[in-house]
């Protein structure tokens, strides 16, 4: 009918324009490495999945008692919208049995959009770029593995120069377990 055709010559008139977004993993809760992998591979339904960084074991930020948890930072090419996209983001936390007691407390998987594009939005439950992402070393250093020379947005500043003048004394490790989903660190 008349509002499905318009429907698919939304998605077409979209289809073309393919935006790249960065997403950061995290999780401390479970087997942490199965977490963030089943994240990726549910991720690759929705979007391309074009860049991984290293995995990164890191000192919790906000809340100290609890365990450290594993953090990562992926690109994804998608003409979803940002709304969209954060939709499927939360849906592949809700499938992971995301369990947040409390803020910044223990959790299996938090997925967060961090930037969009160039897109600046500031809506009640969507806010890009991601408002603490430039304070945390433990998103801005994965980041800086995918993105180096990506600028950010309202900031000014590529995420290398964000990552070097960041005072976050949290530790941030390489983590040298296996993964066959995530990349190694580069050795040395
Ligand atoms: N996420 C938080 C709060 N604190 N600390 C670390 N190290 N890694 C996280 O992903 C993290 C955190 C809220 O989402
Ligand atoms: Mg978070
Ligand atoms: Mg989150």
């Amino acid at each position: 009918g008349r509002s499905s055709d318009r429907g698919t010559a939304a998605r077409q008139a979209r289809a073309s324009q393919l935006t790249v977004a960065y997403v950061a993993l995290g999780g401390n809760e479970g087997d942490r490495l199965a977490n963030l992998e089943r994240a990726v591979s549910e991720m690759a339904e929705h979007v391309a999945v074009t860049r991984l960084s290293p995995i990164y074991e890191t000192e919790p930020v906000g809340f100290a008692d609890q365990p450290w948890f594993l953090n990562a930072v992926v690109a994804v090419e998608t003409e979803l919208s940002p709304r969209a996209l954060l939709a499927v983001l939360q849906e592949i936390e809700l499938s992971l049995g995301k369990a947040t007691p409390f803020l910044n407390g223990p959790r299996t998987l938090d997925l967060d959009l961090l930037l969009y594009g160039i897109e600046v939005i500031d809506e009640l439950e969507l806010v890009v770029p991601h408002p603490r992402m430039h304070e945390r070393a433990f998103v801005l250093r994965p980041l800086a593995d995918v993105a180096g020379d990506v600028v950010h947005p309202t900031l000014g500043k590529a995420i290398r120069e964000l990552l070097s003048e960041l005072d976050d004394q949290a530790e941030v490790r390489a983590w040298h377990g296996t993964s066959t989903v995530f990349p190694p660190h580069a050795e040395g």
